[in-house]
């Protein structure tokens, strides 16, 4: 099955390449484009494009800790995130998910995959990643660090099987009682497009990716689909997430949204109460880009923040053709964002990586290793849509499961043993981190490219950087619009006191600076870090 959805999402994938190539003009600015806002809904109609009625604050820089547990989240807010300037943290499925106690279909050999928490059972917090009292005290826990908490909604299905639980319940498919919100409603048959008969594909499972019918009411990998349709499973829904507001929580990544599609988002978007802040929800939605009109990621954008999926592969095309180890040409991302095709910057959630694209080919990923924190770091700088720093676990098949007990509870997270890649934690990263936040809005000016792998910019008077992807170091003398000063570079160093604990840039007097960009690295000097 797994295979089969990666043919058919390729396949729409190259459809939608023709699409974009001949169908698109979108105006908006591209590299240099806002962080934004995310959204609310509007009435979607077939036509409809119009702008969002309501928006929620922008997050910031984000980490998505994917599968660590609660109680190592909660340290890695108060220890590393915080005191970062990151702005929030996306966190893995909170639900009670499957706890497998045989095998799949032959396919797979691990017990406790990491997809085994996008199977919901019934929404207590019961998960793998801990206890509903530690959810609760990590979102309490980050909050007071200054880092929001965004999680990751499972709401379009339930599981794809009849098996145990991590809460310890014991269910069929199809068939799962006492979900613990809405007066602890439960779902049955009549609960599943399955058995209502929207469907149209012979074996009920999504068939044609192009397809809308099948796209919304057929199964997703063979998973119990939910019908969202209906104003009983809304309200589970929603009464799910506003559980999770009531605890702190300050939006959703909504999984396969797409799936779920615009009329039923929109309509348990509009249940969702505001955040303690008193702000809306972020409601950023997972939509695969390939599909045509109604289920492009663009015409997802009226109903919520999208994710950057098609920028994922915009981003490994530009670095590195992974895993083919040819390196890309950075030059390219002169234009990147709305120009290059994409979701505008101030309605995206832009990562160079998900726990999904890091294993199926479509990203660079951590076994990159420089490349792909140089990425990052671009990321960063680029300042296109909400940024996220992908940190997770390492794994040398698509199954493995997260570092656990033979349980499957994952287990505290250790960024020294290799197990963990920590990407989040990086020196450089953290330096970009800060720089992203100073230059906030700048508008990128002076870009200087070599025409393959060097590049530079700055982001108004407030901020400079270049990045050289390629095999050399590569010395350099370009504009970069700060005025004259010595500057740390707070990708390999941090400002104590009147020095720098890295090298540091000279900017002449006419804002001019000669710098040599060290292989697979970047250099970046900011206003407020002279020495
Ligand atoms: C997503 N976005 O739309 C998630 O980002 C993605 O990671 C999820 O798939 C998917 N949608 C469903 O939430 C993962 C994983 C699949 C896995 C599912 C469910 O990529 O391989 O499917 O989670 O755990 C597995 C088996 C599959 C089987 C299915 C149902 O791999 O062979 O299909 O469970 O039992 C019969
Ligand atoms: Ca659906």
């Amino acid at each position: 099955m797994q295979h089969a959805r990666r043919r058919l999402l390729r396949r729409s994938a190259l459809v939608s390449t023709v699409a974009l190539t001949v169908g698109l003009s979108l105006g908006a600015t591209g590299a240099g484009a806002q962080p934004g806002t995310g959204a609310g809904p509007a009435a979607v109609t077939a036509q409809s494009t119009s702008a969002p009625k309501l928006s929620s604050p922008d997050p910031g820089v984000m980490a998505n800790l994917f599968e660590w547990n609660w109680t190592s989240v909660a340290k890695e807010c108060t220890d590393v995130l915080g005191p970062a300037g990151y702005g929030g943290v996306q966190v893995a499925p909170p639900q009670d998910s499957v706890k497998r106690t045989k095998l799949g279909d032959g396919s797979d050999t691990i017990l406790h995959p990491w997809w085994e928490v996008y199977q919901p059972v019934d929404y207590r917090l019961t998960s793998r990643m801990g206890s509903e009292a530690e959810f609760k005290s990590m979102v309490k826990t980050c909050r007071q660090a200054g880092v929001k908490v965004y999680v990751d909604a499972v709401i379009n299905h339930m599981t794809g099987q009849g098996d145990t639980s991590y809460g310890g319940r014991t269910f069929e498919r199809y068939a799962y009682s006492d979900l613990g919100v809405n007066h602890n409603a439960s779902y049955a048959n009549s609960d599943f497009h399955k058995y209502s008969g929207d469907c149209p594909s012979a074996s009920g499972g999504i068939e044609d990716f192009n397809n809308l019918a099948q796209v919304r009411y057929c199964e997703l990998v063979g998973l119990s689909d939910l019908r969202t349709d209906t104003t009983k499973v809304r309200k589970t829904l929603a009464a799910y997430l506003n559980k999770l507001l009531g605890y702190g929580v300050s939006g959703f990544r909504v999984d396969a949204a797409k799936h779920i599609g615009q009329p039923d988002l929109d309509a348990i978007y509009a249940r969702l109460h505001n955040t303690v802040d008193g702000t809306r929800p972020l409601w950023a939605l997972e939509v695969f880009g390939g599909g045509p009109g109604i289920l492009s990621p663009q015409a997802f954008t009226s109903s919520g923040t999208v994710l950057g999926l098609d920028g994922v592969k915009q981003i490994r095309d530009a670095f590195k053709s992974y895993p083919d180890a040819h390196v890309g040409s950075i030059a390219t991302l002169k234009v990147f964002g709305a120009d290059s095709g994409l979701t505008p910057g101030g309605k995206t959630l832009s990562f160079v990586q998900n726990h999904d694209t890091e294993r199926n080919g479509d990203a660079l990923n951590y076994k990159d290793g420089a490349r792909n924190i140089l990425a990052t770091q671009w990321l960063l700088a680029s300042g296109y849509g909400t940024p996220q720093v992908y940190s997770a676990f390492t794994f040398s098949t698509n199954d493995d499961s997260p570092p656990a007990t033979a349980d499957g509870m994952v287990t505290n997270t250790d960024c020294s043993g290799g197990a963990w890649t920590c990407i989040d934690r990086n020196a450089g990263i953290l330096g970009m981190v800060g720089w992203h936040n100073y230059v906030g809005k700048a508008q990128r000016q002076n870009w200087w490219d070599d025409g393959a792998n060097v590049i530079a910019f700055g982001r108004g008077a407030k901020g400079w950087v270049a990045f050289n992807n390629g095999p050399e170091p590569k010395k350099i003398t370009v504009q970069t619009g700060l005025s004259a000063g010595t500057y740390c570079d707070v990708v390999h160093g941090k400002k104590s006191g009147g020095s720098c604990t890295g090298p540091t840039i000279t900017v002449r007097g006419n804002g001019k600076a000669t710098v040599t960009v060290g292989a697979t690295d970047a250099v970046a000097i900011q206003a407020n870090r002279r020495v």
